[in-house]
């Protein structure tokens, strides 16, 4: 994705966090004031109190280390500390075929959306692809995968409502055997942390997969709502705790105020982000890009201080004088 995709993914967070920044990096010294509005903006944005702390101790630090005076030199800082905060890059994408990859997450969270999206991207580099709807609880949850498997032109392998998810996660395994399927993407049902044995539920899906293809799942990713900010991650280490998580996609970027959370995953959950999701078509995912982040964020706060302005050249042609 480019440049242009990030910063509009994360208009909202930072319009309504980062987006002060520009008013306080316009006032010139580096006042009670100035610092305290900084620490505001990250928790704000939901960077996490302890990380929005840090932060600003550190960046006080470098500012009377290297004798700093403005705001601008401070948000300049501030780009640098927050880039090298994500410092989990994602994993590369595994090469073993057949792959198996399982989504997990609370309700809602976006999984369902997620897979298709990630089908859509192995289809693009050519794999063939296999969905599995091991979400039985709703009744609509097989029918929404199917929709997006007609879609994508890709195989849904369903069990009947109310049925046992491993089963389904057996069968999809076998058929991805006997078709020779490049990449399988399983869909399980939304889970709260709290709920043990769906939890438990989870780990004889990925038992399940594993005694079909050895080795499986290659990749277990935990979809997480960037709308629930911190919130969120609290939820997600149940899931880190029952399965062995991969990494994170963060959904619903384009809908979240609270994308500062994106610093905390690699620190609370020990997880490379591996994609963001910034919409609801089969394009709004992309591999996670720590400097696009960094700069959607920052984007209309870096600007100028006014008395930094270049003066205007007399010799030039345009001039009115
Ligand atoms: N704006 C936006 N909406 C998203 C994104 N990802 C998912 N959604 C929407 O969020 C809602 C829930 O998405 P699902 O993919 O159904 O979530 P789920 O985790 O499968 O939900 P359950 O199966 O009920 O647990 C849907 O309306 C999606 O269209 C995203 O990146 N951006
Ligand atoms: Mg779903």
């Amino acid at each position: 994705m480019e440049g242009n995709r990030w910063r509009q993914a994360l208009a909202r967070t930072r319009r309504t966090a980062f987006g002060r920044l520009a008013s306080l990096v316009g006032a010139t010294d580096l006042s009670s004031a100035f610092w305290e509005g900084l620490e505001e903006t990250l928790v704000q944005a939901d960077l996490g109190i302890k990380i929005a702390q840090t932060l600003i101790t550190d960046l006080k630090e470098i500012s009377r280390a290297e004798g700093l005076t403005r705001g601008d030199q401070i948000l300049e800082r501030l780009h640098t500390l927050l880039l090298r905060s994500l410092e989990m890059v994602p994993n590369p994408e595994p090469e073993m075929r057949p792959l198996v990859i399982i989504l997990v997450g609370v309700n809602g969270s976006g999984k369902t959306t997620s897979a298709a999206r990630i089908a859509h991207r192995w289809l693009s580099s050519g794999d063939k692809v296999m969905l599995a709807a091991a979400d039985t609880y709703r009744a609509a949850a097989s029918e929404q995968l199917e929709i997006w498997g007609d879609r994508l032109g890709v195989e849904v392998i369903t069990g009947q409502s109310g049925s046992d998810p491993g089963a389904v996660v057996y069968n999809a395994a076998q058929a991805t055997l006997a078709r020779d399927v490049d990449v399988l993407i399983v869909d399980t049902s939304g889970r709260m942390h709290t709920e043990h044995n769906l939890m438990a539920e989870l780990q004889k899906i990925c038992r399940v997969a594993g005694k079909v293809i050895p080795g499986a799942p290659h990749q277990v990713l935990l979809v997480l709502d960037a709308t629930t900010g911190q919130n969120g991650l609290a939820q997600a280490q149940a899931f880190t705790d029952a399965v062995d998580v991969t990494g994170v996609i963060v959904a619903k970027l384009d809908s979240s105020a609270r994308g500062g959370v994106g610093f905390a995953i690699n620190s609370v959950l020990g997880l490379p982000i591996q994609y963001v999701g910034f919409g609801e078509t089969l394009e709004d995912l992309s591999a996670f890009d720590a400097e696009a982040f960094v700069d959607g964020l920052l984007a209309e706060s870096e600007t100028v201080p006014r008395h930094e302005f270049p003066a205007p050249n007399p010799h030039s042609i345009n001039s009115n004088s």
